[in-house]
């Protein structure tokens, strides 16, 4: 019964009040930030993305929710910025080429030295293990296990298996994110 008035209060909420909400992009270079972004913004896969260089922030409002994206440079040289773009922001994207199974390690390294830090604490994450179109992509269950997320007990941490290029799972993606912005579970 609590749930059903919460469900219903949340809707009347959402006719009225515009949420607005920051989200950032992190993961290794070459995992899809951009891409997903791109994707997210305007629905369209763009081949050819660059390397990020320093970050991007994109606006983009999906119904009455503004979110605005914070797409940092995964290379080394920006991995220190990291943190500073993730404090404060009601969900971390951490995005993870799930092709690329040389790379896991690193990911793993990166992750957890990101979120010992003091600063982003309780922030929830969404692990992506993005391009699940190519083949020997890991699935979600894979990831879960190899990015030890089992062992992350101080904040939430979901994990989907997408694909910025073919657009699947990007809805769920979005429903998860958009309801961090609300301050829902
Ligand atoms: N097959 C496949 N390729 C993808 C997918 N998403 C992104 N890519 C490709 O992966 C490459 C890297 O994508 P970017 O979006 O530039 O990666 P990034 O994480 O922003 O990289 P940095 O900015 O350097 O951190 C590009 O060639 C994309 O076309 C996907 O879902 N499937
Ligand atoms: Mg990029």
């Amino acid at each position: 019964m609590a749930n059903i008035l919460q469900s219903i209060l949340d809707w009347l909420r959402s006719l009225f009040f515009k949420t607005e909400m920051e989200l950032t992009l992190v993961g290794l270079q070459n995992s899809g930030k951009t891409t997903l972004v791109n994707v997210i913004a305007s629905g369209q896969f763009i081949e050819d993305s660059i390397p990020t260089v320093g970050f991007n922030m994109r606006k983009v409002t999906k119904g009455n929710v503004t979110m605005k994206l914070w797409d940092i440079g995964g290379q080394p040289r920006y991995r220190s910025m990291w943190e500073r773009y993730c404090r404060g922001v009601n969900a971390i994207v951490f995005v993870v080429d799930a092709a690329d199974h040389d790379k896991i390690p690193a990911a793993h390294n990166e992750l957890k030295t990101l979120l010992d830090r003091p600063p982003l604490a309780n922030i929830p994450v969404l692990v992506l293990g993005n391009k699940n179109d190519l083949p020997n992509a890991l699935t979600a269950a894979e990831l879960i296990d190899k990015l030890q997320l089992k062992s992350i007990t101080n904040r939430e941490v979901s994990c989907y298996s997408i694909s910025a290029k073919n657009q699947v799972n990007i809805d769920v993606t979005l429903q998860w994110l958009i309801k961090k912005g609300k301050g829902q579970k």
